[in-house]
């Protein structure tokens, strides 16, 4: 095993404190996915990167920060990571599913603040996230309230935010501001970067995004398959990967395991038994290793088959329009491709109703689960609608946050709900 402390130190890290975290992520990660039956293949190369999560893709990018490319951290799907690909910058996802860091947390923000912004804040403080530390900018949004006030918090502590006016509507003023933001942003990138976004780099960010949508793509709808090839906990890491992995090894990996599967498909080889209920999740991100509800609904006999969620369908339900010839038309597609995405942040969201209306189709869903994170008000409100929307198809809602403290209550409940779809 190669030895990285001597990076993390450079990076700042609090090496105790660090040792400790990877201890708890190695013994979490050999429990839930290692002991799971049947797995594919290729989840191997999955279950390698989460093994040098802290390790090898940091080296990796440490090296081409000296070489002098730039990172740019984000935390939300709306950023349009074209825009960094174009500058030869390196896209990360920096939110995090693990309660760490707490104490410090709430040192700055309410304790009752969503566990996904505290768990940002958290990993910081505590001094554990390399991806943080090698971050030469770091793009928030104006998306819920919890989120915006964090990021000027955040800005005191890191020195390194910039934020994107998001819109809270979708008319016509609006989208002439997103418009705005996106090249704004483009400029930003471009004063970073000290690089010019040209046409030629616009369509090679593009293509790169694009090619790693389609293979997401592809791996969604190979869930329609009964019995089910992939677990929707190993499903849901290849989409919790793609926010920090290399985006054109990740597609061909992605791709790779694609391949398996339609074999299995072809097979009739599955995770689990032909018939058994299949669950939709839908509502708050699931940041990486934020695994708890797959487990619970898994480890009672049902499938997860899809997440409607940003860390899911969101992400990679459209493609970027790739038919531009200038520079200025790349921007005007890509403001509208990045405003179609259906955040509960929007009023009204009713794009979001009927995504997940045509996904329970599609997926042949038994039962749909909202997970809300507690205090996350836009998905908690929206429960409401979606409920109404799917009406025919059972509904539960949970919320919950990124401790273990309630996972026999959720358990108790998540079986009594499986029940009904037997
Ligand atoms: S596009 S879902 S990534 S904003 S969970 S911090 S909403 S209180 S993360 Fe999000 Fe972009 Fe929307 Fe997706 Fe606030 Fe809710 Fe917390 Fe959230």
């Amino acid at each position: 095993m190669t030895d990285y402390t001597e990076m993390w130190r450079n990076l700042g890290l609090n090496l105790e404190n660090h040792a400790g975290l990877l201890e708890v992520l190695t013994e979490g990660y050999k429990n839930i996915y290692l002991s799971q039956k049947g797995r594919p293949k290729g989840m191997e190369y999955f279950d390698f990167v989460i093994s040098e999560v802290h390790g090898l893709r940091i080296k990796e990018i440490y090296e081409a920060k000296q070489s002098g490319r730039k990172v740019v951290g984000t935390f939300c799907v709306y950023v349009p990571e074209e825009i960094i690909l174009a500058a030869d910058g390196i896209g990360i996802g920096l939110c995090a599913g693990a309660e760490v860091g707490t104490n410090e947390a709430e040192k700055f923000i309410p304790r009752n603040t969503c566990a996904l912004i505290k768990a940002f804040m958290g990993f910081k403080l505590a001094g554990l996230c390399p991806y943080v530390q090698l971050t030469d900018l770091i793009v928030g949004e104006t998306t819920c309230d919890g989120k915006k006030k964090a990021y000027e918090i955040f800005d005191s502590i890191t020195g390194k935010m910039y934020v994107m006016e998001i819109p809270n509507m979708k008319n016509e003023e609006s989208k002439k501001l997103w418009h705005s933001e996106v090249v704004r942003f483009k400029e930003g990138v471009e004063g970073i970067t000290g690089k010019t976004i040209t046409l030629a780099n616009l369509q090679k960010g593009a293509t790169l995004v694009n090619e790693r949508r389609r293979a997401l793509q592809r791996l969604s709808n190979l869930r329609v398959a009964d019995p089910l090839p992939i677990s929707g906990l190993d499903a849901l890491l290849v989409n919790q990967v793609s926010f920090y992995d290399d985006p054109v090894r990740f597609t061909q990996m992605t791709n790779r395991l694609c391949d398996e599967l339609e074999e299995r498909i072809k097979d009739g080889t599955g995770v689990a038994a032909k018939g058994a209920p299949r669950v939709l999740i839908s509502g708050s991100p699931l940041a990486i290793p934020n695994w708890k509800l797959h487990s619970i609904i898994e480890g009672s006999g049902a499938v997860v088959v899809g997440e409607e969620s940003c860390v899911g369908e969101r992400n990679f339900r459209d493609l970027l329009d790739e038919n531009f010839s200038s520079v200025d038309e790349a921007l005007e597609k890509m403001a509208s491709r990045y405003l179609r995405i259906d955040c509960a942040c929007f009023t009204p969201n009713d794009e979001r109703l009927e995504n997940i209306k045509s996904l329970t189709e599609k997926l042949h869903v038994d039962g749909v689960i909202h997970y809300a994170l507690q205090f996350c008000t836009p998905y908690m409100m929206e429960a409401y609608k979606v409920e109404k929307a799917i009406r025919t198809i059972p509904f539960m809602r949970l919320e919950t946050d990124y401790s273990m403290e309630d996972f026999g209550q959720l358990k108790t409940r998540v079986e009594a709900f499986l029940e009904m779809l037997k």
